[in-house]
């Protein structure tokens, strides 16, 4: 079974609380980042939490291991479940961020490599490679890998094997459905569903993937 995760990057609580609601019986688990937190607060993840679903929160995080452990400590402690992290900075950071995951018994994705099409810049030549590389010998539990590109995502999956690979980029940035969950444990999709008319009818719609 491929997982569906709803990326709600909408800016009104109430909405948030609403498209969460509707869609909560056909997605896996929510993620949340800067734009909803930073527009509601913290304590958008105590609304979300009636919903029993996991929350992964989407804050990149990638700065020197001493902030990674107070921004993931602060994360794991509001309520998340899982963190996704950048792998450039470091195998001391990335690690960090993975400690703090495991304390809480949470989680830690890495991100290989971006979705957009700017990524390529600087992610392709190898960079990406040694990213997830890095997430395995950091015992992250997976990584974020692009659904623009399936072929990066085999590509990464020769060097993570078994470990969860979430993909963010179908519907809104153009990457095929069944083409990448036939590819990874979880593709993760915002726009696509919040955006439509009618948001549980559209993650009815994607949740095709979790047969
Ligand atoms: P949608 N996201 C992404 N690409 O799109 N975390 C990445 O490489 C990555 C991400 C996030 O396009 C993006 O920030 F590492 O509306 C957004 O929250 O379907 C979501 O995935 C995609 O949203």
């Amino acid at each position: 079974m491929t997982e569906l995760v709803l990326s709600l990057d909408v800016l009104d609580r109430k909405q948030a609380v609403s498209v969460a609601e509707s869609c909560a019986p056909f997605i896996d688990a929510l993620k949340i980042g800067y734009p909803l937190v930073l527009s509601t607060g913290l304590s958008i993840v105590e609304d979300l939490a009636d919903l029993a679903l996991p929350l992964i929160a989407d804050f990149k995080v990638a700065d020197i291991p001493n902030t990674n452990r107070l921004i993931c400590e602060a994360v794991f402690s509001a309520g998340f479940d899982a963190v996704i992290a950048h792998g450039f900075v470091g195998p001391d950071a990335a690690r960090t961020c993975v400690e703090v995951a495991h304390n809480h018994s949470g989680a830690a994705y890495i991100v290989a490599e971006m979705s957009h099409p700017g990524a390529t810049e600087f992610f392709h030549g190898g960079v990406a490679e040694s990213i997830a590389e890095l997430a395995v010998t950091c015992r992250a539990d997976g990584i974020i890998a692009p659904a623009t590109r399936p072929e990066r995502i085999s590509r990464l999956r020769e060097i993570v094997g078994s470990k969860a690979i979430y993909s963010p980029g179908v519907g809104a940035q153009g990457g095929d459905l069944d083409t990448v969950a036939r590819l990874v444990d979880g593709v993760i999709v915002g726009r696509s569903i919040y955006e439509a008319e009618n948001p549980a009818a559209e993650a009815e719609r994607f949740s095709r993937i979790r047969r």
